[in-house]
């Protein structure tokens, strides 16, 4: 299968983000795609190639305008007053407050275009984040032209990402653009089945409304698990897209039999909905020794996991979300794609 990558994603590197009270280095760093790029070569799931450019406008089919315009000038403009260091976002209008008037001070609109401070934003994290998109389109060409299934290796991760609004190290809604691009190029139904450990907010949020793309979330339960206020079973869907939504919320240290009854569920609801295409937000901080999350999937778990994807015989394409710190990330992706391929063909 193609792997699409740029090395460019190197461009976003936060220095520090807060952590039980203090600033450590990030969590979502350059060597994480450099981990996950060599194990998916060295273990020869296919080959690598570069993004093509796409327009904004794919972007703005799933992202608010105002939100990408704020994105593209937001380094100039922090750094035009005379700030060197990461802009982290430090103040929210919740509830009682106005997201109608967008204010002039900088840290107020980096506020109303977020959601927590854990998200630092760099001097290339404009750049990045587009360019993951370019490898998300990219990917979904591929798989429009006829391949099986394609890898859009990007990072910064996009599944935290909401229409407008950061968070969660996410900027773009790459699974989400690449979704809207099944349907834009005639796709009647596409599913996405989000498996990363944390709760895919923003993808749940940008599709909420809709029928035609169908939303499937295995992640920690939200009462203990970041991102905290989203991904419920309740959480079904709305007007249009009333059914179009399932959360499958595990507690905190569930047992790999527990995580596939509930991928065995989503399969069968992605079954029943017969989509053109599938897309997975691919996070591997599922695993047994990833420093933020708390599940417990190892390489025989990764390979099942691909080839129970494989067994619905779809168009696939896989997004990189998360996965951390660690070296086995790359291990872990490359067991998935293995696992798909050798049951796909
Ligand atoms: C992104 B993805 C705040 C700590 C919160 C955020 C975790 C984001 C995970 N300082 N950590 O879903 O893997
Ligand atoms: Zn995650």
């Amino acid at each position: 299968m193609d792997i699409i990558y740029s090395p460019d994603h190197q461009l976003h590197r936060g220095e520090f983000e807060f952590y039980r009270g203090e600033l450590v280095p990030c969590f979502e760093k350059p060597e994480r795609a450099d981990y996950v790029l060599s194990a998916v070569t060295a273990q020869d799931v296919g080959t690598v190639c570069e993004p093509e450019p796409f327009p904004l406008t794919a972007i703005e089919r799933v992202h608010a305008p105002r939100y990408l315009r704020f994105l593209e000038r937001a380094w100039d403009s922090w750094t035009a007053l005379g700030n060197t260091r990461d802009a982290i976002p430090a103040v929210w209008p919740i509830r009682g407050f106005r997201h109608d008037v967008e204010p002039d001070n900088f840290i107020a609109q980096l506020g109303m275009y977020s959601f927590d401070s854990g998200t630092p934003f760099t001097a290339g994290t404009w750049r990045a984040a587009r360019l993951g998109a370019d490898i998300a389109l990219t990917a979904q060409r591929r798989i429009a032209q006829g391949a099986r299934a394609a890898f859009a290796l990007s990072r910064p991760p996009g599944h935290h990402a909401g229409p407008d609004f950061l968070g969660g190290y996410c900027f773009i809604n790459n699974a989400a653009v690449a979704a809207q691009a099944f349907i834009d190029s005639g796709a009647s139904r596409v599913a996405i089945l989000d498996v990363d450990y944390h709760h895919g907010n923003g993808t749940q949020s940008i599709f909420y409304e809709r029928a035609d793309v169908l939303f499937q979330s295995i992640h920690g339960d939200p009462t203990t698990e970041y991102p905290f206020y989203l991904g419920h079973a309740d959480e079904t869907g709305a007007s249009d897209g009333v059914g179009f939504n399932q959360n499958y919320p595990l507690a905190a240290g569930s047992s790999n039999a527990q995580w596939f009854a509930a991928l065995d569920a989503a399969c069968k609801r992605i079954a029943s909905f017969a989509p053109d295409a599938l897309v997975v937000s691919l996070g591997v901080d599922t695993y047994v020794g990833d420093p933020i999350s708390k599940f417990k999937l190892d390489a025989p778990e990764y390979l099942r996991m691909g080839s129970e994807l494989a067994g619905l015989g779809l168009p696939t394409l896989f997004v990189m979300e998360g996965g951390y710190a660690v070296q086995e990330i790359g291990l872990n992706v490359a067991h998935v794609l293995r696992g798909f391929r050798d049951l796909a063909g």
